[in-house]
């Protein structure tokens, strides 16, 4: 049996990152979907340290808050840079990745019918800084050569994103060959294919 345990609504939401992490690093965890139902009854979510889930365990240590544990993976699976400028280069890029899913859990669940033409309308503000970004970077991914945590939270945005407003990024080559290059890594590509992706809707409330 994995010793690493996912418990979280049976959505992508904020667990997806994690597990496209885990699927691409070539590990096994297992999953615990927690239905609305269940959740109500409150006795779950009283033992979470902070109310919510995702919930993730490694063994007999569990952890709360989905940033945290991308970057526990991060450290445990090499996936936080070359030295201590990069992890705080990649921290960067992943707390704007944390800005731009914020703003997009905030419109689908409070205000998708009136507030989701605005925001399409301004996404383009917040892509073109990562299309810089990835421009600028010849190494392929946000920083430096090698894959961290900050691109598989990326990734999922922009995946996401690309549900929300499908031809967001055709004016965003290096955000489109991205996706497209991180799509394709086999490991990626037979997650992204799988029912365990593609059963779970992306958000809990069913606007996408
Ligand atoms: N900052 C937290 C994180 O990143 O893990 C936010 C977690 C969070 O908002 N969890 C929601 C939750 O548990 C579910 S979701 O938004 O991730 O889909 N909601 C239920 C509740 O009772 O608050």
């Amino acid at each position: 049996m994995p010793q690493y345990v996912l418990t979280y609504f049976a959505v992508r939401g904020r667990g997806e990152t994690i597990r496209v992490l885990l699927a691409d690093q070539g590990q096994e965890w297992k999953e615990i979907d927690v239905t609305f139902d269940m959740w109500k009854k409150g006795d779950l979510k009283a033992t979470c340290v902070f109310g919510q889930l995702p919930k993730f365990e490694d063994g007999g240590f569990t952890l709360y808050q989905s940033n945290a544990i991308l970057r526990y993976l991060a450290r445990a699976h090499g996936l936080y840079g070359k030295d201590d400028k990069q992890a705080a280069l990649i921290d960067m890029m992943n707390d704007s990745c944390e800005d731009i899913r914020s703003k997009y859990i905030r419109m689908i669940y409070q205000d998708y019918e009136n507030g989701k033409a605005k925001y399409i309308e301004n996404l383009p503000a917040d892509l073109s800084k990562f299309e810089k970004i990835l421009a600028d970077n010849k190494g392929g991914f946000l920083v430096g050569g090698q894959i961290s945590f900050a691109d598989y939270n990326l990734l999922d945005l922009l995946l996401n994103h690309q549900v929300l407003s499908p031809g967001c990024l055709d004016s965003f080559p290096a955000l489109k060959s991205y996706v497209a290059r991180l799509s394709a890594r086999p490991k990626i590509k037979a997650f992204l294919e799988s029912d365990a992706h593609k059963s779970r809707p992306i958000n809990g409330n069913g606007k996408q």
